[in-house]
């Protein structure tokens, strides 16, 4: 078995530990096997709320357990843009990389490349179909969590007139299993309400914005928004003030960004879900370190969501969950 498919760091820590080993019980049992081991994330956008919170976990973690993260990240959601960053950082061989791929498809090839160069790959927010990727997968239950937009939204539309959803881009596990779950839960709870067919942003507020005029425009009954995630919450927000119409028409959104908080305190947008990006990071680097260390790793992981108002945000075991935009 060439050297790289064995944990290297194991390897490692118990050469540095044999020469402790007069000193200390056997190596690698109840030892951090993994410490020393090389890790590297690769996150879906750089500037995003959302990936800066769960890179903050990630580091602090790898800290705690005394081994080096380095993050990086594409700078738009762009399968162009992220997949030659996967492939420089696969090339460094990384004892583990931790990465949320921006389309289930495409950047297939690239990571089973990584992986079967002997890197661990544990899929952190988002995931690509093909099931021999990764060691862990780590996200939300974004179906659920649109079935919980999709309850919150009917109940503050009365439960009439148009709702739309307004998302990233199809292909995106994460805001395709939101849409999904939202849809669903819209056809089979709500029939009164009137569904327009989706609009995808391109992950661009300014996008969103005149994406919601436009449809205020045709649609006057409009009464409520499905954002998909952050950036087209903003841009909803956006569109929603620029015509006139915050407040009338209820908005459902995922994320819980700083911009999206002060939205919902000026009431333009009405309830979000909020993910906990910190839990994912931390877990993240948890997993990829046990399957480094040849120890047991958990394939999934369901993260917390909550569901954040104007009413609740106060709430320190609610406010917990907001997003920072720096470490
Ligand atoms: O909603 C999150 C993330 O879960 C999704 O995969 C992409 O968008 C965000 O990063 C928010 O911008």
């Amino acid at each position: 078995m060439p050297a790289t498919s064995r944990p290297r760091t194991l390897v490692r820590c118990c050469a540095a530990l044999a020469l402790t080993a007069a000193a200390t019980a056997g190596c690698g049992s109840g030892a951090d096997g993994a410490k020393g081991a090389t890790l590297k994330l690769v996150t879906g956008v750089k500037s995003d709320p959302f990936y800066i919170t769960m890179a903050c976990a990630a580091q602090e973690e790898a800290k705690k357990r005394g081994v080096k993260l380095t993050v990086d990240g594409s700078a738009q959601w762009d399968v162009a843009v992220q997949r030659p960053i996967i492939d420089s950082v696969g090339a460094s061989r990384p004892d583990g990389l931790l990465v949320s791929p921006v389309d289930a498809q495409a950047l297939t090839p690239s990571l089973a490349q990584v992986q079967n160069a002997g890197t661990k790959v544990v899929l952190v927010d988002t995931a690509v179909s093909d099931a021999s990727i990764g060691v862990s997968r780590i996200s939300s239950d974004n179906e659920a969590g649109g079935r919980t937009a999709a309850k919150a939204l009917a109940e503050l539309m009365g439960d009439k007139g148009s709702a739309i959803v307004i998302s990233v881009k199809p292909g995106v596990s994460t805001t395709d299993a939101r849409i999904k779950g939202f849809t669903e839960e819209m056809e089979a709870a709500h029939p009164a309400i009137t569904l327009l067919p989706v609009l995808y942003d391109n992950d661009l507020p300014a996008t969103a914005a005149s994406q919601v005029q436009a449809t205020l425009a045709a649609h006057p009954d409009l009464g409520g928004v499905f954002a998909g995630n952050t950036n087209t919450a903003q841009g909803v927000a956006t569109g929603l003030q620029a015509a006139g119409r915050q407040g009338t028409v209820k908005v459902a959104a995922f994320d819980a960004e700083p911009d999206e908080i002060t939205a919902l305190k000026n009431g333009t947008l009405d309830v979000l879900v909020a993910q906990d990006p910190a839990g994912i990071g931390a877990q993240g680097v948890d997993q990829a370190l046990a399957a480094i260390d040849g120890k047991p790793v958990t394939a999934r992981i369901g993260t917390t969501m909550v569901a954040i108002t104007k009413a609740n945000l106060d709430d320190p075991a609610v406010s917990k969950y907001v997003y920072r935009s720096a470490c």
